[in-house]
């Protein structure tokens, strides 16, 4: 009998019959989007749970980073990204017109190198978008400091980085504005969805008439937006999402014990331990493997797990620099990316989910320690 598909991730879904509750309520307000009840109920709570200011909901975890740009008046020049994320991250900048310039990363997070950063910088740098890659929390402070030397603004893709704090301060408040993805596949989803951060009531207002097409009211525009307005239906489902997420982050902490307990003494394979001070989401877990010292290659176990049913994914290979659209940038030179590129061809992410019991995960483990 063929043994059951574990994929790398699994949505975290509410009660079915508490759902259809709200959905008949909503249906009875028949208010359906455009800043409706449950939508305001959801920026309330969130802002609650996650300890910021001011939070917008938007329909996915991309449009809030065009938004940003674009809600910061960035119309020209470059900004400084990183190669190893999901492709959204560049296509934001792109999508502005602006041109994005990757720099390496740093193994111990995979997030952008400092560094590097600042050698990067020109006279045409406008602004910095990082990512907190796998929930990894950025050097922050660092990155802030860079910023404010050289006059740039900080925009964070946190994509991955629901309910994290470091030292108590929510992750989310560094920079200018970060952005959250509430897509299916996340800690947090309300099945497709976003979210963008900011510090101010003045930015909020801006950022809320940008994804409604610049509307300030029924007759004036206040500048190029766009539609991306998060419904009724979805919001009334995030909020019930809401009210287990605690739980399911605590059942994915305990999937990560067991995979960190059992691989820890395998020769080869690397994987990130919690860091001291931060309240981690468990989002995502990757594994590094060295071809030589596990003596087979990381894509030579991606497909020894498939063959046992197990679909773990390959998060960030290719590495965005070598997409069509960037490829040809100086900056995505592989002599420029040595740790992105080597860590693209090392990485798998495990299953690693809510709904995962101890023996799926044991199945796992005992693939790659096996290695048959
Ligand atoms: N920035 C960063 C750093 C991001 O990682 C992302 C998205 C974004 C920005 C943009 O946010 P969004 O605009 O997407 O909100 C997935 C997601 O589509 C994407 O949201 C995510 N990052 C990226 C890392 O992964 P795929 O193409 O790998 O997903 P897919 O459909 O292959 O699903 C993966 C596995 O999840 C499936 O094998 C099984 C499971 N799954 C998936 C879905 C959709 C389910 O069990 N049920 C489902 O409904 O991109």
């Amino acid at each position: 009998m063929e043994e059951k598909q574990l994929t790398v991730t699994s949505p975290l879904l509410p009660d079915l019959d508490e759902y259809n509750e709200l959905l008949r309520d909503i249906w009875s307000r028949k208010w359906i989007t455009n800043n409706g009840e449950y939508h305001c109920r959801l920026e309330n709570a969130l802002c609650e749970y996650l300890q910021v200011p001011y939070i917008s909901l938007f329909t996915n975890g991309t449009l809030p980073l065009i938004t940003a740009l674009q809600a910061l008046n960035i119309r020209h020049g470059e900004v400084i990204t990183t190669p190893f994320s999901f492709v959204a991250t560049t296509h934001s900048i792109w999508w502005n017109g602006l041109t994005p310039v990757f720099v390496d990363i740093d193994s111990s997070n995979c997030g952008m190198d400092p560094d590097r950063i600042e050698a990067a910088i020109t006279p045409r740098t406008v602004a910095i978008m990082p990512v907190h890659c796998y929930g990894k929390p950025c050097d922050t402070q660092r990155i802030q400091q860079i910023a404010d030397r050289h006059g740039l603004k900080v925009i964070y893709d946190a994509a991955h980085a629901f309910g994290e704090f470091v030292d108590g301060a929510s992750l989310l408040c560094a920079g200018d504005i970060s952005t959250l993805s509430f897509h299916a596949t996340k800690v947090f989803n309300t099945v497709e969805g976003g979210a963008l951060i900011c510090h101010t009531a003045e930015m909020k207002q801006r950022v809320d008439y940008l994804k409604n097409f610049g509307f300030e009211d029924e007759v004036t525009v206040v500048g190029p937006g766009i539609n991306s307005k998060m419904d009724e239906m979805r919001a009334a489902y995030g909020l019930l999402n809401l009210r287990q997420v605690d739980t399911a982050i605590e059942a994915r902490h305990q999937v990560a014990l067991q995979y960190r307990a059992a691989l820890r003494d395998v020769p080869g394979i690397r994987f990130f331990d919690d860091m001291p001070g931060v309240r981690h989401n468990y989002s995502y877990f990757p594994v590094f493997v060295n071809a030589a010292e596990y003596g087979m290659t990381r894509d030579a176990l991606y497909d020894l797990l498939k063959s046992h049913n197990i679909l773990g994914r390959r998060y960030f290979y290719p590495l965005i620099s070598t997409f069509g659209p960037y490829s040809d940038l100086p900056s995505a030179r592989p002599e420029n990316l040595p740790v992105a590129t080597r860590l693209a061809n090392e990485v798998i992410c495990l299953p690693m989910h809510h709904a995962l019991g101890p023996d799926d995960v044991q199945r796992v483990i005992d693939v790659i320690i096996e290695r048959k």
